[in-house]
């Protein structure tokens, strides 16, 4: 297990380069850090590989420079050479046991689950925190399962010992119901990087967090 200061706690942002140019991926970040966000993850999917690794070294250092959390989603191998705080892997990448034991150290796995099976089964396998998903409907993940809700979610915080980042369609308006079933994180993709001010309105939603 890692050191519990580094789990992600509060606003999880996700980068994801759907929304998010290569060439705007290091002043987003900033902009994200600025509002005092203090957890990103580099979610490149359509990206070659060497540019991930680039966007993943730049994002490392930005995030180390604010006190921050870097995650790299689905691929190891990016996150052991950008130096990353850890990795988020989902129910069809490599298994658990064989990711940590190719990060060596300390360094965070968290894992996607859907179900209170999956989310009993990251806890045995000894996961760092689960992400629960999605519980509203999301445009930004077009093969993302049908909406859990809030009842879903609280089931999930309840029975399972670890911290929760709950995922999708998450905005500043159905925070408060969000954050009220006890998670840990919230996750945010659309609601930040689709903002006018992406600052302010981090800013905003981190306070908001803050103040529950
Ligand atoms: N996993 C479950 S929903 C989702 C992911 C990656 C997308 C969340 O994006 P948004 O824009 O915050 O709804
Ligand atoms: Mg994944």
């Amino acid at each position: 297990m890692t050191n519990d200061t580094s789990i992600p706690t509060g606003l999880y942002a996700i980068i994801d380069t759907t929304y998010v140019a290569v060439a705007d991926i290091g002043p987003v970040a900033t902009k994200i850090l600025d509002g005092g966000c203090k957890t990103i993850q580099l979610r490149a999917k359509g990206l070659k590989a060497a540019d991930k690794l680039r966007a993943a070294r730049l994002l490392k250092v930005l995030c180390a420079k604010n006190g921050a959390t870097f995650i790299v989603n689905d691929r190891v191998d990016i996150a052991m050479l950008s130096d990353a705080d850890g990795v988020h892997i989902g129910q069809v990448d490599l298994p658990l046991d064989d990711v940590r034991d190719l990060l060596k150290g300390s360094k965070i796995v968290g894992l996607s689950t859907h179900n209170i099976e999956e989310a009993l089964e990251a806890e045995k396998l000894g996961a760092d925190y689960i992400a629960v998903g999605p519980i509203y409907s999301t445009q930004t993940k077009q093969d993302a399962e049908s909406p859990k809700g809030l009842e879903h979610l609280r089931k999930i915080v309840e029975k399972v010992n670890l911290p929760v980042v709950a995922i999708g369609g998450i905005t500043e308006a159905n925070l408060p119901s969000v954050l009220a079933t006890g998670v840990s994180a919230v996750a945010m993709i659309s609601a930040i990087l689709l903002s006018d001010d992406i600052t302010a309105n981090t800013t905003k939603i981190v306070k908001k967090i803050t103040d529950s």
